[in-house]
C-alpha cells in the first residue's frame, strides 16, 4: 500500500488532515510515533461502473497515512526525525492557512528548504567519508551524489534526478528522491506556488479527499484498473506501465501465478457501451498477454488457470 508521509511545523494541520482522511480521533506527542491510519479513497469511477453493472458493492483503493508530530517554525527538526520519511512513498508537506497570521508561501518554502537541507548535508557527509568506508558513498554513488547537490542548490529536490541514478542510491536515507507535495491547509490568504502537484483546501468548501489522492497518485505516476467479480466492484492502485501479470499479483497472487490472459476495455467505452456483457458479445474486448502493459481506467477480467 502506498504510504503517504505528512510533515509540517506545529500547528499546521496535519492531525486535522489526518483525521479527516482516516476518521481516527486519537492523537500523540510522540515524535517517533506517528498517528497512523487508513484513508480511503472514494474513487468516483467505481460508482459510475457499480450503477452500469448493478453491482452491490464496491471495494475503494486504500493509502496509509501517517501524521507525525511538528516541530516549531523557527526551531526547525531534529536530524534524527527524518528517519520518520525513509520508508514512506510520498511527502505532503502540510502548510497552514487558516489563521489571520498565515503565511502560506514562505511556510511551503521553508518547509521544502528543511528537506532539502537535509539532504544535503547528508551528502556531503557520505562523500566527505573516504568511498568505499562504511557510511560513506559506495561505487557508482558518489556521482550521483555530486549531480544531487548541483540540484539542491539551484533548490530542486533529488526527486527530479533519472530513474537510473535514483536506483543507485537507494536506501542512502534521503528524502527528496521522494515525490514532494505542497497542502495548503485552508484559505485564509491567497498564495501563489509554483511548486507542482499542489493540493488545497477551502475552508468554506468540504475537504475534497478525492483531490488529495488524485494529486498523490498523479505525483506518484500511478494507473488505476477496475475489475467487476460478480456483485463486487473494485478499484487497485498500480504503478504506470505496469504489465497485466503485475496487475494480476495486485489482485491475488493465484491469479498472477495461473495467468492465462486479461480482457481490458478503457472506461469510458464500458460505459457507453452500457455493460461488461455487451461488450463481450460485441467482440469489442481487448485481449492482453502477460507482458502487456495495462491503461489507466482499464477495466480488466482476468483469465487464470
Ligand atoms: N480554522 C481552522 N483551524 C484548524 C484547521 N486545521 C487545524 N486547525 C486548528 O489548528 C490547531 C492545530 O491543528 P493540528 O491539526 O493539531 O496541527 P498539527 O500540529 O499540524 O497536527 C488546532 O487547534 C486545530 O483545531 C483548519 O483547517 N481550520
Ligand atoms: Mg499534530
Amino acid at each position: 500500500m502506498v504510504k503517504i508521509a505528512l510533515f509540517g511545523y506545529a500547528q499546521s494541520g496535519k492531525t486535522a488532515l489526518f483525521r479527516r482522511l482516516t476518521g481516527k480521533k486519537e492523537d500523540v506527542y510522540d515524535p517517533f510515533k506517528p498517528n497512523a491510519g487508513v484513508g480511503i479513497y472514494k474513487d468516483c469511477n467505481i460508482a459510475r461502473i457499480a450503477e452500469i453493472q448493478k453491482a452491490r458493492k464496491m471495494v475503494y483503493p486504500e493509502f496509509e497515512i501517517y501524521d507525525f508530530k511538528g516541530f516549531p517554525e523557527g526551531e526547525g527538526f531534529p536530524a534524527n526525525y527524518y528517519r520518520n520519511l525513509f520508508d514512506k512513498d510520498i511527502i505532503i508537506c502540510v502548510v497552514g492557512n487558516f489563521s489571520p497570521e498565515a503565511h502560506p508561501e514562505k511556510e511551503a518554502m521553508s518547509l521544502l528548504m528543511e528537506l532539502a537541507f537535509y539532504d544535503t548535508e547528508r551528502i556531503q557527509k557520505m562523500l566527505d567519508k573516504e568511498q568505499g568506508a562504511s557510511g560513506g558513498a559506495a561505487k557508482g554513488q558518489a556521482e550521483v551524489f555530486k549531480k544531487g547537490l548541483v540540484l539542491l542548490e539551484k533548490e530542486k529536490m533529488l526527486n527530479e534526478l533519472c530513474a537510473e541514478d535514483k536506483k543507485l542510491i537507494q536506501g542512502t536515507e534521503l528524502v527528496t528522491v521522494k515525490s514532494v507535495l505542497i497542502y495548503i491547509n485552508g484559505d485564509a490568504k491567497p498564495f501563489n506556488l509554483s511548486f507542482p502537484f499542489s493540493a488545497s483546501r477551502n475552508e468554506g468548501g468540504s475537504f475534497d479527499a478525492e483531490g488529495f489522492y488524485e494529486a498523490v497518485i498523479k505525483s506518484l505516476s500511478l494507473i488505476t484498473f477496475y475489475t467487476i467479480k460478480g456483485e463486487i466492484v473494485q478499484g487497485w492502485i498500480i504503478p504506470s506501465r505496469s504489465t497485466a501479470r503485475q496487475a494480476a499479483g495486485k489482485v491475488h497472487k493465484d491469479i498472477e501465478k495461473g495467468f492465462i490472459k486479461a480482457a481490458a476495455l478503457h472506461l469510458k467505452d464500458l460505459i457507453e457501451i452500457g455493460s461488461w456483457h455487451t461488450a463481450k458479445n460485441m467482440g469489442v474486448l481487448k485481449f492482453l498477454g502477460p507482458n502487456s502493459e495495462i491503461n489507466d481506467c482499464d477495466v480488466i477480467e482476468f483469465f487464470f488457470s
